[in-house]
């Protein structure tokens, strides 16, 4: 009828990556390039995941985003304005490129609704997944032939570690050389079902959302701490190939070394930002004691398990599966409050055990 509007819906998920390399500093805070490399493990979506729906109609008077439910103003959000400028302007060469005519999505304001089914206040990466979310949801919006790297690299401008998200398994951002970004973009080292019987663990230390955000941290920590500058020089490099190597190999006692060694480091070039930033807490810091005392049980002397910790006191343990039941079963003796997120169903009552 004359009355018919015009809309296309589409909806996706992207999941949560949990970096065993930090990315903590960027080399140019408009276009998001790092100082170093980093390099992540992607958990399943089944578990955690950001959802958005992205609708697009020339009947919108402008660009809308709903953040779980509550309508958020983005004039001034220049990072979402980035993911939108580069997915349009891709989605304007297909329509000019075209034999056939294609609807003119490139020009129609859409509406944006995303939502996280993990609380976003349990202090758990939500950026990551959330910009994934959005850039992959307006390729398909769009269409677009885009590789998953060239996608990463417009995630990569909604936010740093989203871009890691794009892929699933094992998943390296390559901090790239050139100043204009075009080379800053991740890449699969493995798939998911590389090596199945690593499993990650998340133990919900704190679930309120304070502290000193991470881009505002690693601009102080760029501009002061020169523990960063051995670190992205002298340590980064060389861990990035053993890392590469040992998941290649399911090397986990690589892996694990690595992982608790660069969370460590991550950890200490924040004390050594002036003025400091804190991420851990007690609890925190227990649990690394408690781990390394795990692994030195081992009659083998082989590690059982890695600890890591993003900017905030929640942890999470990465350890073959075998070893998941013991530690859960450490970890609520010690802490007898502590909540998980429990991804591998070891308690199929509910999600969260406490
Ligand atoms: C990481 N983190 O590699 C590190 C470890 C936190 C600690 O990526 O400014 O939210 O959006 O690029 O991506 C957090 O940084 O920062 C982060 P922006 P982002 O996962």
């Amino acid at each position: 009828s004359a009355n018919a509007i015009m809309v296309k819906v589409v909806t996706c998920t992207a999941p949560v990556n949990i970096a065993v390399i930090k990315y903590w500093g960027k080399r140019n805070a408009a276009l998001i390039l790092p100082t170093n490399d980093s390099l992540s493990v992607t958990l399943s979506q089944d578990i955690l995941h950001s959802k958005t729906t992205i609708a697009a109609s020339p009947d919108f008077s402008h660009d809308r985003l709903w953040l779980n439910g509550k309508e958020e103003d983005i004039t001034k959000n220049k990072r979402m304005h980035n993911c939108f400028r580069e997915t349009r302007a891709l989605r304007k060469q297909l329509e000019d490129s075209s034999a056939e005519p294609l609807e003119p999505l490139s020009t129609y304001p859409v509406h944006v609704c995303s939502e996280n089914n993990f609380p976003t206040a349990a202090g758990l990466a939500s950026s990551a997944s959330g910009l994934a979310a959005l850039v992959f949801t307006l390729a398909r919006l769009f269409d677009l032939p885009t590789s998953t790297s060239d996608l990463s690299r417009i995630a990569r401008q909604g936010s740093g570690s989203a871009c890691r998200s794009l892929f699933g398994g094992f998943v390296a951002w390559e901090m790239g050389s050139r100043d204009d970004g075009a080379d800053s973009l991740a890449v699969q080292v493995a798939p998911e079902t590389h090596w199945p019987e690593l499993q990650a663990l998340i133990c919900v230390v704190d679930d309120a959302k304070k502290g000193t955000s991470s881009t505002e941290g690693m601009q102080n920590t760029v501009a002061t701490s020169p523990l960063l500058q051995h670190r992205i020089r002298d340590v980064v490099p060389e861990r990035m190939r053993d890392m590469k190597k040992a998941i290649l190999d399911r090397d986990f006692q690589t892996f694990a070394e690595i992982t608790m060694r660069d969370s460590n480091q991550f950890h200490a070039v924040c004390l050594d930002t002036f003025p400091p930033i804190f991420y851990l807490n007690d609890v925190s810091r227990a649990i690394i004691r408690l781990i390394h005392e795990y692994n030195a049980t081992s009659p083998d002397g082989r590690l059982k398990a890695a600890y890591t910790y993003d900017a905030g006191p929640n942890a999470v343990i990465y350890a073959p599966k075998q070893n998941m039941k013991e530690i859960i079963h450490l970890i609520t003796r010690y802490f007898p409050g502590a909540d998980f997120v429990d991804p591998y169903n070891f308690f199929p009552e509910g999600e969260v055990v406490g």
